[in-house]
């Protein structure tokens, strides 16, 4: 194909590859590959999407080279002009998308976006409230013993978050991470008949443990959690409500939930990566009610290393996106496609957790089909289904194998697969795990070894190929 025929993104990156090929091919050939990867297989990892080449491209220039420590209008650091325009873009994109009072486009993750809310509800509930007593402006004008006095204020704090096998995330107060370590943590739960969060259990919980933090958001719950109800716990036991919606962003963007399931309105500080639903750039944000903006805003150096101004400008642009008309239909189809995912696997007598979905995502316990998470997660991609194990409630297989597997509709929707293409896919994945059993290691039964009945992984594999060839992943892309 002539350059003349070339679509300008095919240009863009056909050229961009052939510079990091001049330097290390090898680099140019995984970045390649990849994209052949995406594009032949399945992807149901419910925290994963594909961004526009816009957003792409915005990443990868110059803004990398620039240190921009601060905030806008007040950086450390000299020249940072065209960084301020891209970071007051992104945080306006994102007050206005989401209709928050205050936003911080920095954070490089969730993990960090949580990092930064921490310490700012940390600043504003216990480091001031210690300075004002001590009549003083700053934590280096404070004497040994305040100053002692302060840091162990500070390392006993306690947090309530949801119970990692409800389907809450690591660095909601578990003690793994670093969140465990800084919070004494108690968990809250689903309830087992239903598998839905049990906001009494959570009440009485609260009203014992007197939390300074609780954590309302998940990674693997397929339900709507109610952020009302949240807040007026968190009001009745005097704790700030966070939010972590970072795998329901996107839905909150496109205005799939609203009132009482939009924590905008109800929580003090939200935090969220930006590439999950919301489809940007790998990164993470975090929004605000004014009271706890100056504490946010000191996210970096406090908590983050100098923000990455490339992605920051990609952020903007993903954030426009997603301020367009067409996010809002974008939204409704993932949750459409996740109940019709759900509702194609149950009819082929599956068991999910609830029992369906609200939101994004799927969890299937595979026990019914007798292998665990791991097995199962292997199996399926054998028949390129790329999906990623998870704990179900009280999960006996522990975090590792686990007896589950998550599944999201976010990055198919984007690829424009609907409801019908998701009853299909719900037959592949059914028919993988019904041909899958559990091998032995050594002759011993094993978690992770498997058995897939002979043919099925290149028939099922085939049939994903035949399905993902109508919709193309990135079609204006021709690597050549
Ligand atoms: N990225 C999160 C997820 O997959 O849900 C884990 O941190």
């Amino acid at each position: 194909m002539s350059d003349a025929s070339l679509s300008s993104e095919s240009l863009a990156y056909r050229h961009a590859l052939d510079a990091i090929r001049a330097v290390e091919p090898a680099v140019a050939a995984a970045i390649g590959a990849e994209l052949h990867d995406q594009r032949e297989s399945l992807k149901l990892i419910a925290s994963e999407n594909y961004a526009s080449p816009a957003t792409l491209l915005a990443m990868g220039n110059w803004f990398s080279d620039k240190y921009a420590e601060g905030t806008v209008g007040r950086r450390f650091y000299a020249g940072c002009k065209n960084v301020d325009t891209v970071e007051a873009l992104a945080a306006e994109h994102a007050r206005e998308l989401f209709g928050a009072q205050h936003a911080y486009v920095q954070p490089h993750s969730g993990i960090d976006a949580n990092l930064v809310a921490f310490w700012a509800v940390l600043a504003q509930r216990v480091e001031s409230p210690a300075l004002a007593r001590a009549q003083a402006r700053h934590v280096n004008d404070l004497n040994e013993a305040d100053w002692a006095t302060l840091r162990r204020e500070l390392g006993d704090q306690r947090m309530l978050g949801m119970s990692l096998d409800a389907g809450g995330h690591l660095t909601h107060g578990f003690r793994p991470n670093i969140s465990g370590k800084m919070f004494e943590q108690r968990s809250y739960g689903t309830d087992p008949a239903t598998g839905l969060v049990d906001y009494d259990a959570l009440a009485t919980s609260a009203r014992e443990f007197r939390p300074l933090i609780i954590v309302a958001g998940y990674s693997a719950y397929p339900r709507l959690v109610n952020f009302r109800i949240m807040r007026e716990i968190a009001d009745e036991v005097g704790a700030t409500l966070m939010v972590d919606m970072a795998h329901f962003a996107g839905l909150v963007a496109g205005k799939v939930l609203t009132g009482d399931f939009d924590p905008i309105p109800h929580a003090q500080i939200v935090t969220t990566t930006t590439h999950k639903s919301l489809r940007g750039p790998r990164g993470g944000m975090v929004l605000c009610q004014t009271e706890l903006a100056e504490q946010v805003d000191r996210g970096c150096p406090m908590v983050l290393g100098g923000p990455l101004p490339h992605v920051m400008a990609a952020k903007a642009v993903a954030l426009a996106e997603a301020r367009r008309p067409e996010f809002r239909d974008y939204a409704q189809r993932i949750v459409d496609n996740a109940n019709a995912l759900a509702e194609g696997l149950l009819q082929r007598g599956a068991k999910l957790v609830t029992g369906g979905t609200d939101n994004h995502l799927v969890l299937l316990d595979v026990s019914s089909y007798g292998i665990t998470g791991r097995q199962a997660e292997s199996a399926l991609l054998d028949a390129n289904i790329v999906t990623n194990r998870n704990a179900v409630p009280q999960d006996g297989n522990g975090a590792w194998y686990t007896s589950g597997i998550r599944l999201g509709t976010p990055a198919l929707t984007t690829r424009g697969l609907g409801t019908a293409e998701m009853d299909q896919i719900a037959d592949l994945i059914h028919t993988v795990l019904a041909g899958t059993t559990p091998g032995t290691t050594g002759g011993k039964p094993s978690k992770a070894a498997y058995v897939l009945a002979d043919g099925v992984a290149d028939r099922v594999a085939g049939q994903t190929t035949d399905l993902l060839k109508g919709f193309p992943l990135y079609p204006t892309i021709d690597l050549g």
